[in-house]
C-alpha cells in the first residue's frame, strides 16, 4: 500500500479568495510580517512567493511525469543566461495576473508598483545569453525535459553609466535585495578540483589518478522555467562557488590574521564572483578558465547523479542524455566526461569515447577568428593537468583518423589539430568541440554555410553530415506579449484568438488586414503610444534604433557617419522639409575594449552637441539610454520604427535583436548578414531596406587592396563627415574613430557608406507616406512567425537532440 496515497501538499488554489489567502499566509509565515507594517518590498517578495508556489506545484507534477517516462534529457550548458525580469513573465505563465492585481491591493500596493521592484538577473552579456533564456523558455513550452546549467554570478555584467565622457562601469549587485525566484539545493553540492598532479594507475594504460591541489565547493540553486500554455515547468540550475570547511583558518583568525584566515575561501568564491572577469591579465584569463571548468564539472556530476537515479550501467547514458554546448565556453566538458568515465567509473577508453561523442552537441555563435577560444597549453597543464593529458590522447586518435583519410596531407593535420603549434602552444576549444560531439550547428543559414566553407571547412570535409543549421529565434511571449501589450491585444483581436502566442506562424493571418486603413491607423497609434511611453523624443519622429553590444564589426560607427551627414545637411539648409528623426543607441562595450568605448564616447559627445544646436535639434536628436538590458530592450523595441542591422556582411552570426524588432513592426535597414537574409526572404524585399556588399564581396576586399582613402577621396559627403571628426569638432574620441576608419577600416565602413546613405534617403521617402510605412510594418510582423524560439527548439529536438515531448498531466 502506498502510504502517501491521498496525502500530499496542499495545492495552491485557483480562486481569487484562495490566492488572497495564500498571499496573506506567505506574508505572515514566510515573510514574517503583517499587513499593517508591510513595505513595498515585503509585498513584492510575498507576491513573488505566491506566484512561485503555483509554478512549484506544476514543477512537482513535471518531475513526476519525467521520472515515470525516463526520457532522453536535454542539458543545456551555458556561461550566460539573460533571463530578464521574472514577475511579469511568471504571472503570465501561471495565468495569475488578474488574481494578483486584485490581491495586492489589500496590502496597499498596485501591481505596477511591485513590478518596478522586480530586478533582472544580469547573468549574461549579449545575444548568446538571451538566446539561452529564449531556448529554455521554448523547451518548457514544447514539453521537452530539460535543465539549463549555468553559474550564479554574484555580480552580472556591469551596470553601465553614460556621461559625456562615455561609458563607466559599476558593479551589478543584482541580488542585493535577495532573489525570491531562487531555490537553494545544498544537498546537491559538488566538489571541484583544480591544479595538482596526476599519477599512473599500475596495470591500466589509460586510467590515471588526479590529485588536485585546490578543492572548491559548487552550491546549486535553481530557478523555475515554466512553459507557456502547458503544464511543464523545467529548471535552470546555477552554481555558486564557495570554500570548503578547511578553507577557513581558525588558528590564523584567532591570531588576529583576519585577511589571511579567509584568503583561501575568498579565492574559491572569486570563481563565481563576476561574469567575464577582465581577461587582459594572465590571472584574469586563468580565472575564466577556472569558471568554465567549475560550471562543467559541477553540471556533469549532477547530470550523472540524475542519470543514476533512473538507470543502471553506462550503456544507456547517451540514449538518455544530450548535452548542448552553448558556444565553446563549456567545451572542457568533453574532456571532463572522459575523465569521469575512464578514471572514476573505470569505463574502457573506446567505450567512453563512443558515449561522449554521442552525448554532446555544439552550437557555434561566431565567425570572428578572435572569438574562437584557445587556451595556452601551459595554463591548462597547471590548472587542469589530467584534462590536458586526455585532450592529448583525444587529439592523437583524431589525427590518426585524419591521416588515414588524407594520407600525406601534413598541412591538413596541422590545421586540424586540437593543439595549435607555435611559440606558445594553445588548445583550440572549437576543434575539441567539433571532434567530441555528434552535431555542430551554426545559428543562421549564412552563418552555417560560412562555417562549413571557411572556419571549420576541414572538419566539414571530413564529416559533412555532422554540420547543420538551426536558425535562432526569440520568445514571442517576452518580446511581444509582455513587452508590447498594446500590439499583442490588437493582434489577438485581428486574428480572433491569442493562439499565435504558442504558434507564431499564425501571424501570417495579419496579411489580410494590411490593406485595411482603419487597422493601419490603429497599428500606427500603438507605435506612437509606445514612443510616448519610452519618452526618448518626439513621438512623431522616425525612431531609428541601434541596440546591441558595441563592437566594430556591428558598425555603430557607420550609423554615426550617417548622423554627421544628416547634421551637415540640416545646417546647410535649415528650412528644408526634413524628416524628423530620433536616433537611439543603446548597448554596452566590454570594459577593456577601448575602440568600442571611444565610439560610445563619440555618440555621447555628438548627442550633446546636437541637443544644444538650435538649428539641428528640431529635426535630429541622438539619445543613449544607459545600461541596456532585457528590461530596457522591452521598452525600446515596441517603440522602434527603424531597426539598424548594419554589420559587415559575414560577421554577425545571426542577430536576434533583428528578429525582435521585426516582430514588433520595425522595418529593417540591413546588410545581407546573419539572419537578416532570412528576415528579408520572409517579409519580402519590398519591406526591407537592403544596402551594402555581401559576405563574399566583403571577404575579398582586404586582399584586393582595399583603401579607405579611395572612398574618402571619391565621396564629398563622406569626406566632410570624416574631416569634421579629424578636426576634433567632436573631441578626441572623434579623432580616434576617424583615424581608425582611415587607417585600416577593418570592417569596410567607408566602402558601404554611400549605399547606406542612399538607402537611408529611401527610408525618408517611405516615411513621408505614413500608410505605406504602416503597411510595410504590418507585413514585417505578419511574416516573422518563423523567428519564434519555439520553432528553433522544435528544430533542435527533431534534428539534433532527437527527443520527443513528454506532456505533463493537468492537476486533478
Ligand atoms: C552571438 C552572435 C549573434 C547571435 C547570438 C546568438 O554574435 O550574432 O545572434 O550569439 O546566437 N556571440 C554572440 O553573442
Amino acid at each position: 500500500m502506498d502510504l502517501r496515497q491521498g496525502i500530499g501538499p496542499r495545492r495552491p488554489g485557483k480562486t481569487a479568495d484562495e490566492f488572497q489567502q495564500d498571499l496573506l499566509s506567505n506574508l505572515f509565515y514566510r515573510r514574517g510580517t503583517t499587513v499593517e507594517s508591510a513595505s513595498a518590498r515585503d509585498a513584492y517578495e510575498t507576491l513573488s512567493l505566491t506566484v512561485r508556489d503555483r509554478l512549484a506545484e506544476r514543477r512537482s507534477r513535471t518531475a513526476a511525469a519525467h521520472f515515470a517516462t525516463n526520457p532522453r534529457w536535454v542539458y543545456y550548458l551555458s556561461a550566460e543566461y539573460l533571463l530578464g525580469a521574472q514577475l511579469e513573465q511568471n504571472l503570465l505563465y501561471s495565468d495569475t495576473g488578474g488574481l494578483a492585481a486584485e490581491a495586492v491591493k489589500t496590502l496597499g500596493f498596485s501591481l505596477e508598483e511591485l513590478e518596478d521592484l522586480d530586478i533582472e538577473p544580469g547573468l549574461g552579456n549579449g545575444g548568446l545569453g538571451r538566446l539561452a533564456a529564449c531556448l529554455v523558455d521554448s523547451m518548457a513550452t514544447r514539453d521537452i525535459p530539460a535543465v539549463g546549467y549555468g553559474i550564479r554570478y554574484d555580480f552580472g555584467i556591469f551596470h553601465q553609466i553614460i556621461t559625456e565622457q562615455g561609458q563607466t562601469e559599476r558593479p551589478d549587485d543584482w541580488a542585493f535585495h535577495g532573489n525570491p525566484w531562487e531555490f537553494p539545493a545544498p544537498d546537491d553540492r559538488q566538489t571541484v578540483g583544480f591544479y595538482g598532479r596526476t599519477e599512473p594507475i599500475p596495470g591500466s594504460p589509460t586510467r590515471k589518478r588526479w590529485m588536485p591541489g585546490e578543492i572548491v565547493l559548487g552550491e546549486p540553486s535553481h530557478m523555475l522555467v515554466p512553459g507557456y500554455g502547458t503544464e511543464t515547468v523545467n529548471i535552470v540550475r546555477l552554481w555558486r562557488a564557495r570554500g570548503s570547511e578547511a578553507s577557513f583558518d581558525l588558528s590564523r583568525f584567532s591570531a588576529g590574521q583576519y585577511a589571511e584566515a579567509v584568503q583561501e575561501a575568498v579565492r574559491a568564491e572569486n570563481i563565481s564572483k563576476v561574469l567575464y572577469p577582465d581577461d587582459s591579465t594572465e590571472l584574469g584569463r586563468e580565472l575564466r578558465l577556472k569558471q568554465q571548468y567549475f560550471l562543467v564539472s559541477c553540471s556533469l556530476r549532477d547530470i550523472i547523479r540524475r542519470f543514476r537515479l533512473r538507470n543502471e550501467g553506462w550503456a544507456e547514458f547517451a540514449d538518455k542524455t544530450v548535452i548542448q554546448l552553448n558556444d565553446t565556453h563549456p567545451t572542457i566538458a568533453i574532456a571532463e566526461l572522459m575523465r569521469l568515465l575512464v578514471d572514476e567509473y573505470e569505463v574502457e577508453w573506446d567505450e567512453a569515447w563512443s558515449i561522449t561523442r554521442r552525448t554532446f552537441a555544439y552550437t557555434c555563435h561566431t565567425l570572428l577568428p578572435e572569438a574562437l577560444e584557445t587556451w595556452p597549453v601551459h595554463m591548462f597543464e597547471r590548472l587542469l593537468p589530467r584534462h590536458l593529458e586526455i585532450i592529448y590522447l583525444i587529439n592523437m586518435f583524431f589525427l590518426r583518423e585524419v591521416e588515414a583519410r588524407f594520407p600525406g596531407d601534413h598541412d591538413r593535420v596541422r590545421r586540424m589539430s586540437i593543439i595549435a603549434e607555435g611559440p606558445e602552444r594553445r588548445v583550440r576549444m572549437a576543434h575539441l568541440a567539433v571532434v567530441g560531439t555528434e552535431a555542430v550547428n551554426g545559428v543562421a543559414e549564412l552563418h552555417s554555410k560560412l562555417l562549413r566553407e571557411t572556419v571549420l571547412n576541414d572538419f566539414a570535409e571530413l564529416w559533412p553530415a555532422k554540420f547543420q543549421n538551426v536558425t535562432n529565434g526569440v520568445s514571442p511571449r517576452r518580446f511581444v506579449k509582455i513587452a508590447n501589450p498594446r500590439l499583442a491585444d490588437l493582434i489577438t483581436e485581428g486574428l480572433g484568438s491569442a493562439a499565435w502566442l504558442g504558434d507564431l506562424e499564425q501571424l501570417a493571418g495579419l496579411e489580410a488586414l494590411a490593406g485595411d486603413a482603419s487597422f493601419l491607423e490603429r497599428w500606427r497609434a500603438i507605435k506612437r503610444a509606445n514612443k510616448v511611453d519610452l519618452a526618448a523624443g518626439d513621438p512623431d519622429a522616425l525612431t531609428d534604433v541601434m541596440i546591441k553590444r558595441f563592437h566594430e564589426y556591428k558598425r555603430q560607427q557607420l550609423k554615426l557617419l550617417h548622423v554627421i551627414a544628416m547634421y551637415h545637411r540640416i545646417r546647410a539648409d535649415p528650412s528644408a522639409d526634413w524628416v524628423p528623426r530620433t536616433v537611439l543607441f543603446a548597448g554596452k562595450a566590454a570594459p577593456a575594449y577601448h575602440a568600442a568605448k571611444e565610439i560610445i564616447r563619440l555618440i555621447a559627445t555628438i548627442a550633446a552637441r546636437i541637443a544644444a544646436d538650435p538649428v539641428v535639434s528640431p529635426h535630429l536628436r541622438v539619445v543613449f539610454p544607459e545600461n541596456y538590458n532585457v528590461t530596457l530592450a522591452e521598452r525600446i523595441i515596441p517603440a522602434a520604427d527603424l531597426s539598424e542591422q548594419i554589420s559587415l556582411a559575414g560577421k554577425e552570426a545571426s542577430g536576434t535583436g533583428n528578429m525582435k524588432l521585426a516582430l514588433n513592426g520595425a522595418i529593417t535597414i540591413g546588410t545581407l548578414d546573419g539572419a537578416n537574409i532570412e528576415i528579408r526572404a520572409r517579409v519580402g524585399a519590398d519591406n526591407f531596406f537592403l544596402f551594402g556588399m555581401d559576405a563574399y564581396q566583403a571577404a575579398g576586399a582586404h586582399q584586393q587592396g582595399y583603401s579607405p582613402w579611395a572612398y574618402y577621396e571619391a565621396d564629398g559627403e563622406l569626406r566632410a563627415a570624416l574631416d569634421t571628426l579629424r578636426a576634433g569638432t567632436f573631441g578626441e574620441a572623434g579623432q580616434r574613430v576617424a583615424d581608425s576608419l582611415l587607417g585600416r577600416d577593418e570592417y569596410l565602413t567607408l566602402a558601404d557608406f554611400r549605399s547606406y546613405v542612399e538607402t537611408q534617403d529611401e527610408v525618408d521617402q517611405v516615411w513621408r507616406d505614413p500608410l505605406r510605412w504602416a503597411h510595410m510594418s504590418v507585413l514585417n510582423t505578419a511574416h516573422s512567425g518563423f523567428f519564434s524560439s519555439d520553432r528553433t527548439v522544435a528544430d533542435y529536438a527533431a534534428r539534433i537532440w532527437r527527443v520527443a515531448p513528454v506532456p505533463v498531466p493537468k492537476a486533478d
